[in-house]
């Protein structure tokens, strides 16, 4: 019988203990003899890892490994590791039951906004049956990045009949959704989006992307959620167009430093909404089922660059 794949697991942030048994299973049901074992520093003779935000001694401990598998869709913080080894294919979450509930917290926040939701419910609750019912024509919703996660926003938000437009690197095509591609088309883009959703990686192309710029081309009065990255935004031109009422709010999932420090103004700003990077949490098992079916197909001779999720170190993400 040959020997176990042995397999390095370093997520920081996470019940590492509990991301085991669900890995193992999901090995086991794709027929890989696996041995997981949590990296605490020596040297454990791994082939694979699965990471997130990984210390950066794994590399140089583990100079045997032959890909890696990010526990999450974003990968900026793993490319920027020093000591990454420039060659060694990494593997990034796809959906993996994240873009539902991303969706899920989009049209929270849009039906919360756009029908005044919020003014419902707690202490000051409004207590009129004549408040204002919108009518009218629901604003157009604007989704930056239309990958595994922007493209399940935008036919979500779409199913609830707002007009909904997406803006992607390369040209798409999706059912109800009019799509924009390229720099060259971002202003007309976002001159018609009454309501933007930031659904982007960070990569040299998106960071600082919604600079004062970008963000007032915008019509006045839109508003703004973001659950891709924090570092695509421009903090003080975003709250500098809040201030001046350009912007009608913000809902905020993710910021350049995390956890968002205590005196970030963002904390206090009341067009400002914060939530600590939980709009679209992990989900073990699917999660471990697709790391599991990517181990299968390396196991199987299928090259890193062939399966779902392998991410372009030229393009970021
Ligand atoms: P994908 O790689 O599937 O999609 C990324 C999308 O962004 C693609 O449509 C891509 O265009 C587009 N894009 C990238 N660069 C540019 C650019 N320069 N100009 C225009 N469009 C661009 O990623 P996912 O959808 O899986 O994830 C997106 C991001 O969401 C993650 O990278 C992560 O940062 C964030 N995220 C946040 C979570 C949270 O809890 N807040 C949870 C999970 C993810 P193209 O299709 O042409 O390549
Ligand atoms: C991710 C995230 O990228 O949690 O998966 O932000």
């Amino acid at each position: 019988m040959p020997s176990p794949v042995r397999i390095a697991v370093a997520l920081s942030n996470m019940n590492t203990e509990s991301w085991l048994g669900p890995l193992r299973d999901a090995c086991a049901g794709v027929g890989v003899a696996a041995q997981f074992e949590v990296f605490e520093g020596r040297p454990l003779d791994a082939r694979y890892a699965v990471v997130w935000l990984p210390p950066p001694e794994l590399f140089m401990v583990e100079p045997g490994l032959r890909a890696v598998f990010n526990a999450g869709a974003g990968v900026e913080r793993l490319l920027a590791l020093p000591g990454l080894p420039p060659s060694l294919p990494i593997l990034r979450l796809v959906d993996a039951g994240m873009a539902p509930k991303m969706a899920e917290y989009v049209c929270f926040y849009l039906a919360r906004i756009t029908r005044g939701l919020h003014r419902f419910g707690g202490p000051n609750a409004v207590r009129d049956w004549n408040v204002d019912r919108p009518r009218g024509v629901p604003p157009t919703v604007g989704v930056l990045g239309l990958g595994a996660i922007g493209a399940h926003i935008a036919q979500a938000v779409q199913m609830f009949g707002y007009p909904v437009r997406g803006w992607s690197r390369t040209p798409k095509s999706l059912a109800g959704v009019e799509c924009f591609a390229g720099a060259a088309r971002l202003g007309e883009f976002l001159a018609g989006t009454q309501f933007l959703v930031d659904a982007l990686p960070l990569s040299e192309e998106t960071r600082d992307l919604l600079d004062r710029d970008r963000l007032s081309q915008l019509p006045t009065g839109a508003h703004l959620i973001n659950v891709g990255r924090g570092g695509t935004i421009v903090d003080d031109d975003l709250l500098a167009l809040l201030d001046s009422g350009h912007l009608a709010s913000a809902v905020l999932d993710v910021f350049r430093v995390e956890p968002l420090p205590a005196e970030h103004r963002y904390w206090h700003h009341p067009k400002v909404t914060v939530t600590p990077h939980l709009s679209g949490p992990t989900p073990r098992e699917p999660a471990a089922r697709q790391i599991a079916q990517g181990i299968a197909a390396l196991e199987a001779g299928t090259p890193p660059s062939a399966l779902p999720g392998y991410v372009d170190r030229a393009r970021g993400y």
